[in-house]
């Protein structure tokens, strides 16, 4: 029973990771791989998504984008994250810190949207969540506060690749201050591709090989009671000579922070 327990721990080892983390506190500009468009009916050129130095909840800067006075229909105003590799991940999950400027409700439309296939259409994002003026902060207190940080459930987006969108609609509406954009999910290495990392051969005499097409850190063998025997570091082999036959569990951790653990049996 002890046993039992023993393995399914090791093999069962979660880990927290960060997909995207974004303070915008390194330039001026948006960060690389961040894009931003308006609507398609093409009003409210003149202000567009950038950053501001105006509110943030981490110095200096956070994204920013200002009201515009505009007519024939509201202005949109896209801010589009790069990326965002949920694979493998389960529980994931948006925080950000998010800041308007002015006390009186201007009835601004702000959302976030995801979209599983385009950074640029429109058409393809869905709304996955809404908030008005008043669940942000204004400028009369000057950095965003802890009140200001908003979580946004992504956990039916677990396993994809996504791009998430701020989206701001107004006509002479307020501004929107954004800061620390993270996603955060669980790895779970019992999700870890099965194709991407494999040991062979297995069961070994001596030398237990990774194949990988991923950078290894390292290669560690536990005992099935869950004691570390042996670690090779930066190899794809490991040897396993002067082990008593029997079973072990190799876990083998890539560059990227992700593991895979698996029953080898040496003979
Ligand atoms: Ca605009
Ligand atoms: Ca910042
Ligand atoms: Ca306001």
């Amino acid at each position: 029973m002890k046993k039992i327990y023993l393995i399914s721990f090791i093999l069962s080892n979660f880990f927290s990771y960060a997909q995207l983390s974004e303070n915008f506190d390194a330039a001026a500009t948006l960060p690389a791989g961040w894009t931003s468009f308006i609507g398609t009916n093409g009003i409210g050129t003149a202000q567009n998504w950038g950053t501001s130095t105006t509110r943030s909840y981490s110095p200096t800067n956070s994204a920013f984008v200002r009201y515009e006075n505009v007519t024939g229909g509201p202005a949109e105003d896209w801010l589009i994250t790069p990326l965002v590799d949920l694979t493998n991940y389960t529980e994931s999950t948006l925080t950000f810190y998010g800041g308007q400027q002015y006390t009186d409700d201007y009835a601004t439309d702000y959302s976030i949207r995801v979209s599983t296939t385009s950074a640029t259409d429109p058409l393809t994002f869905e709304i996955v969540s809404t908030y008005a003026e008043s669940d942000f902060s204004n400028v009369t207190i000057p950095a965003l506060q802890p009140g200001d940080l908003k979580t946004v459930d992504l956990s039916i987006y677990d396993g994809q690749q996504i791009y998430i969108a701020f989206v701001m609609i107004q006509d002479d509406g307020d501004n929107w201050f954004v800061d620390d954009v993270n996603v955060t999910g669980t790895l779970s290495t019992t999700n870890f591709d099965n194709a991407t990392i494999s040991f062979y051969p297995n069961p070994t005499k001596n030398i237990l090989n990774v194949n990988s097409s991923e950078s290894i850190t390292k290669i560690e063998i536990y005992s099935i009671l869950g004691n570390l025997i042996k670690t090779a570091t930066a190899s794809t082999q490991i040897d396993l000579t002067e082990l008593s036959s029997g079973s072990y569990v190799a876990k083998v951790t890539a560059t990227d922070g992700r593991v895979k653990t698996e029953k080898v049996i040496k003979i």
